[in-house]
C-alpha cells in the first residue's frame, strides 16, 4: 500500500478547517488513490472543540483517511509532514492597530516556522491561509533557515478564482472558458486582479469586457472586497470558499498548472516585474515537478503598473513593520 502523505492543518477547529479538512480526508487534494494522515493544531482551549471535528471525520469513514492526530504542540503535529496549511491566525480585534497585529501574529507565525524548520519532512511545502497571509508566510520563512524558500506561500487563489468567477458572470461564459488570470500583490484590498493578460475563449480578456470602466470601478474593486462582502451578507467571514481555493492552491503545486494556463500564489519574489525581492507577493505562476516558476514577459501597461506599485508598497511597509518588531 501506499505511504500516507502528511499533511500538516493549523486553526483547524475553526471556521475553514471545518470545511478543509473534509476536503482533504475525502480525497479532493490527492486524489482517490492517495491515503491522507492529517495532522492537526489548535491552541490548547480549542483542543476540544477539535476533538469534536474528529469524531465526525472518523464518522465519514473516508476510504483515504489514514490516521488523525491532534495537538497544540508545533513540534509534535508537524513531525514529518509533508504539506503544511497554516490556517490559524490571529485576527484583527477592535481597536487593534496593524503593528499589534502583526506582532500578535509573529508570536504564531515564528515559532511555527522554526518548528517546521526542525521536524518536517524534506519535501514540506507551506501554504499560509491565515492572515495577513503574505506576511505572515515572510515571518514563518525567515525563521526556517533550513527548508528552501520556494517552499513557502501565501494563499491568493481565493482572490484568483473570486476574479474568475466575476469575469464569467460579465461575459456569460463558463469558467472553464477564463485562463491566465492572474492576482498581484497583497491579499488584502490593494491586490491587483490583472485582465490585461488574461484570456476568455482565447481572446484577451479586457478586450473582451471592452469596458475600462467596469473594469477598474467594479471589477476590481468587488474581487478586492469580496471578503468584506461576504461577511456582510453571511455574518461570518468565507470559509468553504477560503478552504476549497486552500485545497485548489495545495493540488496545483503537488500536481502542477494545465498547459496554456497559469495561477496565482503568493511567493517570494526574485525581483521579477520590479517587485522587491525578498517579499511574498502574489504572481502569475506555472507549476511543474512541484516547482513553480513566476511566467516570465508579460506586458505591464500604466494602469497595471501603478497598480502593482501601490500593493507592492504595502508589502514592503508590512515586511518593514516585522523587521522593526524583530519577527524577520
Ligand atoms: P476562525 O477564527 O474560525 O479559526 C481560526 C482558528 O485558528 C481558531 O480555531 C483558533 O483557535 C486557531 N488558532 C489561533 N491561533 C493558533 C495557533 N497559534 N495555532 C493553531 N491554531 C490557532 O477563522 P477562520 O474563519 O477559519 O479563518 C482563518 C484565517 O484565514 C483567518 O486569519 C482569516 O483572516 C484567514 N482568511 C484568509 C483568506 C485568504 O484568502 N488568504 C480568506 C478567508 C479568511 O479570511
Amino acid at each position: 500500500s501506499t505511504t500516507p502523505v502528511k499533511v500538516a492543518v493549523t486553526g483547524a477547529a475553526g471556521q475553514i478547517g471545518y470545511s478543509l479538512l473534509f476536503r482533504i480526508a475525502s480525497g479532493s487534494l490527492f486524489g482517490p488513490d492517495t491515503p491522507v494522515e492529517l495532522r492537526l493544531l489548535e491552541i490548547t482551549p480549542a483542543l476540544k472543540a477539535l476533538e469534536g471535528v474528529v469524531m465526525e471525520l472518523d464518522d465519514c469513514a473516508f476510504p483515504t483517511l489514514a490516521g488523525v492526530q491532534i495537538g497544540d504542540d508545533a513540534r509534535t503535529v508537524f513531525d514529518g509532514v509533508n504539506h503544511a496549511l497554516l490556517v490559524g491566525a490571529r485576527p484583527r480585534g477592535p481597536g487593534m492597530e496593524r503593528g499589534d497585529l502583526l506582532e500578535a501574529n509573529g508570536g504564531i507565525f515564528a515559532p511555527q516556522g522554526k518548528a517546521l524548520n526542525d521536524v518536517a519532512a524534506d519535501d514540506i511545502r507551506i501554504t499560509v491561509t491565515g492572515n495577513p497571509a503574505n506576511t505572515n508566510a515572510l515571518i514563518a520563512m525567515s525563521n526556517a533557515p533550513d527548508i528552501p524558500t520556494e517552499r513557502f506561500s501565501a494563499l491568493t487563489r481565493l482572490d484568483h478564482n473570486r476574479a474568475i468567477s466575476q469575469l464569467s458572470a460579465k461575459l456569460g461564459v463558463p469558467v472553464t472558458e477564463i485562463k491566465k488570470m492572474t492576482i498581484w500583490g497583497n491579499h488584502s484590498a490593494t491586490q491587483y486582479p490583472d485582465l490585461f493578460n488574461a484570456e476568455v475563449g482565447g481572446r484577451n480578456a479586457a478586450e473582451a469586457v471592452g469596458d475600462q470602466d467596469w473594469l477598474a470601478n467594479t471589477f476590481i474593486p468587488t474581487v478586492a472586497k469580496r471578503g468584506a462582502a461576504i461577511i456582510e451578507a453571511r455574518g461570518a467571514s468565507s470559509a468553504a470558499s477560503a478552504a476549497s481555493a486552500t485545497v485548489d492552491h495545495a493540488r496545483t503545486w503537488a500536481q502542477g498548472t494545465a498547459e496554456g494556463d497559469w495561477v496565482s500564489m503568493a511567493v517570494r519574489s526574485d525581483g521579477s516585474y520590479g517587485v522587491q525581492e525578498g517579499i511574498i507577493s502574489s504572481f502569475p505562476v506555472t507549476v511543474t515537478d512541484g516547482q513553480w516558476s513566476i511566467v516570465q514577459g508579460l506586458e505591464i501597461n500604466e494602469f497595471s503598473r501603478t497598480r502593482i506599485d501601490a500593493t507592492v508598497a504595502e508589502l514592503v511597509e508590512e515586511r518593514d513593520a516585522v523587521k522593526a518588531l524583530g519577527l524577520i
